[in-house]
């Protein structure tokens, strides 16, 4: 961990979705044959992963990842260092499910000590029914287990704080949030936490970064991210994913695409899931209510046939 360079900017909170998990396939001999050298016992190769939602870069915070192995397996312990725009990912192949830990390192400027990440290695589908079972497989034989994952920032050190919204929605591409495809880029998924200059700058936090929020809010920006300043300022191109991501924000994709199940989409599906849960539960509770007010008054007529007999 490298020495804290600069202040921590105060009151501020930056989040950075991304995804982690296991994708296994069964070996066959037609769709994923064995490669030579594999020992008989092996059933499946399966990877595991920590990438970025849309698969947009997150080596800007995250520099290395090591992942801890079940120690059957040779050479269980591996560092993976990033590669821009690359997920952190180990391929292996075997027979058996386990724990694996992944030790997530931060770039240096983040004075961040490592984090550590659990995940099961999952080869078999599972779940109470079949449906949840064929929920785990993506194009009819890989069985994933994936897991949404939001990395939290409390109170960055400076130099990371602009390495971290360097290249995040600026303030005045509101219109761009709108109309320029990518969504739900308020990175309100948790109340504290902000991803745009703007917002983490309204929280009152730090006065240069405000300052930098203005600066960066006179150059505008059209639906196809191109700067529309005339000034002679370089102009800056702001990249975005194939789902609308904006590179280095908060953004979730606005739909599912394959392979990409984390969106705006699936949250509203989960909602609805909750709310109907909740319908059902609360009718439940109605008709208990009601079983229950009448065993009340029978049980009261019962006591009083009883004190009459008395
Ligand atoms: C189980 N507790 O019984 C687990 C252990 C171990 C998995 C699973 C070996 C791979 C190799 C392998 O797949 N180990 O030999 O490279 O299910």
């Amino acid at each position: 961990m490298a020495p804290p360079t600069g202040k921590r900017v105060k009151g501020v909170q930056i989040f950075r979705p991304f995804v982690y998990g296991t994708t296994a396939r069964p070996f066959d001999e037609k769709t994923n044959p064995k490669p030579p050298g594999i020992p008989d016992d092996h059933t499946h190769s399966w990877t595991v992963f920590i990438k970025g939602i849309d698969d947009v870069d997150i080596t800007y915070w995250l520099r290395r990842v090591q992942f801890k192995l079940h120690e059957s397996i040779p050479n269980h312990v591996r560092m993976v260092e990033g590669v821009k725009g690359q997920p952190f990912q180990i391929h292996e192949t075997g027979w058996g499910e386990f724990e694996i830990t992944m030790k997530l390192y931060y770039v240096p400027e983040s004075s961040e000590k490592p984090q550590t990440l659990y995940h099961h290695l999952r080869l078999h589908p599972f779940g109470r029914t079949e449906e949840k079972k064929e929920a785990m497989r993506l194009n009819g034989g890989e069985v994933i287990s994936w897991v949404y994952e939001e990395q939290i920032f409390n109170e960055p050190y400076e130099p990371f704080y602009d390495i971290l919204i360097s290249g995040a929605l600026p303030p005045s591409a509101s219109t761009l949030k709108d109309g320029g495809g990518g969504g739900g880029g308020s990175g309100a998924a948790t109340p504290t936490s902000a991803n745009t200059p703007g917002a983490s700058s309204s929280k009152g936090g730090n006065k240069k970064g405000h300052e930098r929020s203005h600066s960066r809010a006179s150059v505008s920006t059209n639906k196809d991210g191109k700067n529309n300043n005339e000034s002679k300022e370089e102009p800056f191109v702001i990249q975005k994913s194939e789902g609308g991501v904006l590179e280095r924000s908060a953004m979730i994709p606005l739909v599912n695409r394959p392979g990409q199940p984390f969106s705006r989409e699936t949250e509203q599906l989960e909602i609805q899931k909750l709310k109907e849960a909740k319908l059902k539960v609360d009718e439940m509770k109605k008709q208990m209510m009601e079983e229950l007010e009448k065993k009340q008054k029978r049980l009261e007529a019962l006591r009083a046939e009883s004190a009459k007999a008395a």
